[in-house]
């Protein structure tokens, strides 16, 4: 009986074990499919088109984590996630990993239990409001009310602003972006708070965008990038060298178009691991070894994803401000891929 026992208790750590050893990326391949947590409403980050079709610089990054690890940016199942249902769904499990312009902060680290990718966007919150109000500094905002949206860092952070500063003022708390945006159209508000890259994406939405102003004013530091659920070092990595890779590789100008040329000629060593044409960089991450040349040929480098999406030939017209390689006075920055 003792002997059966012990044998049973043998058998139940070694499953223990085989399970810790089972990643998201195991169970990614074998399924062939990758589900990704996105937006749905916000132009340039996350949108659906009339088809069913989700585009925007967040979803690139789903993309490229598809085409590295499955060799098809294709291979993604989007879901639409609003702020406040997109935690539960990655500790659930409907979704392998989240890009959703989420900011991260320390207790979505600990107490919600994610592990960050690095940012992909450094952004911060602002607000808009309408020209006629005059409003152009927050102390102009006493006695007014602003519409802010719930499960969001911006609600906590119009509070601190607002209480550090003495201004009395009403919150009107949205569950989408939708409510908040009509809510300031219907004026039952002054101004909408958010990420600045949340204002300059919706106001393109507004019925007249020249009635209003983005005031320039930065209140937060707003971090975006991809997050996972902890407890999966492997897909953790996966999904922070994809990152880095695409970051990797526009600092060495390698681009969708010149990706195979480069693949053919390289001679620098560091470029020739990060391709995986020496070494075993890629394998180590549990990819193919060309993972980074199939992900470069079908999204492109970090600076490509941004331009097509959110840059100066987009209706947004962003600068790369903060989000530029810091070999261009930005935050940028890819370790070694050695
Ligand atoms: N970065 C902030 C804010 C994220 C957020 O949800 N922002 C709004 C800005 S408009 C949004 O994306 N709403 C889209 C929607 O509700 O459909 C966070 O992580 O809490």
């Amino acid at each position: 009986m003792r002997k059966l026992l012990a044998a049973f208790v043998a058998l139940m750590v070694l499953a223990g074990f085989a399970q810790a050893q089972t990643s998201l990326l195991d169970e990614i391949k074998l399924r062939g499919n990758m589900t990704c947590g996105v937006n749905q409403s916000l132009p340039g980050f996350g949108v659906i088109d009339s088809e069913g079709n989700f585009s925007g610089f967040d979803v690139d990054f789903c993309k490229a984590v598809a085409a590295a690890v499955l060799g098809d940016s294709e291979a993604v199942t989007y879901r639409a996630l609003t702020a406040s249902e997109r935690f539960t769904a990655v500790q659930t499990g409907e979704v392998d990993v989240l890009i959703r312009n989420t900011t991260w902060t320390s207790s979505r680290d600990s107490e919600v239990g994610l592990n960050f990718a690095p940012t992909t966007f450094y952004d911060g919150q602002g607000f808009i409001v309408k020209r006629a109000s005059g409003i152009s500094e927050v102390s102009d905002f006493e006695g007014t009310s602003i519409c802010v949206q719930s499960g969001t860092t911006t609600e906590l952070n119009l509070a601190d602003v607002m209480a550090a500063l003495d201004i009395s003022y009403t919150p009107l708390v949205f569950e989408t972006a939708d409510q908040v945006f009509a809510a300031y159209e219907a004026d039952q508000c002054e101004s909408v708070t958010t990420d600045m890259s949340g204002l300059v994406s919706r106001s393109t939405l507004l019925q007249d965008p020249a009635a209003s102003v983005i005031l320039p004013i930065t209140i937060s530091k707003e971090p975006l990038g991809p997050a996972v659920l902890h407890g999966d070092d492997t897909w953790f990595d996966v999904v922070k060298w994809v990152t880095f890779g695409l970051i990797f590789a526009e600092e060495y100008g390698i681009t969708s178009d010149n990706v195979r040329d480069v693949a053919a000629s390289a001679q620098a060593p560091v470029v020739r691991r990060f391709l995986g044409l020496d070494g075993q960089v890629m394998e180590q991450l549990g990819l193919e070894s060309d993972a980074m040349i199939t992900m470069i040929e079908q999204v492109g480098n970090y600076g490509e994803i941004f331009a097509r999406n959110l840059g100066p030939d987009t209706q947004f017209g962003l600068e790369r401000g903060l989000n530029a390689l810091y070999t261009d006075g930005g935050l940028l920055y890819s370790p070694p891929f050695r």
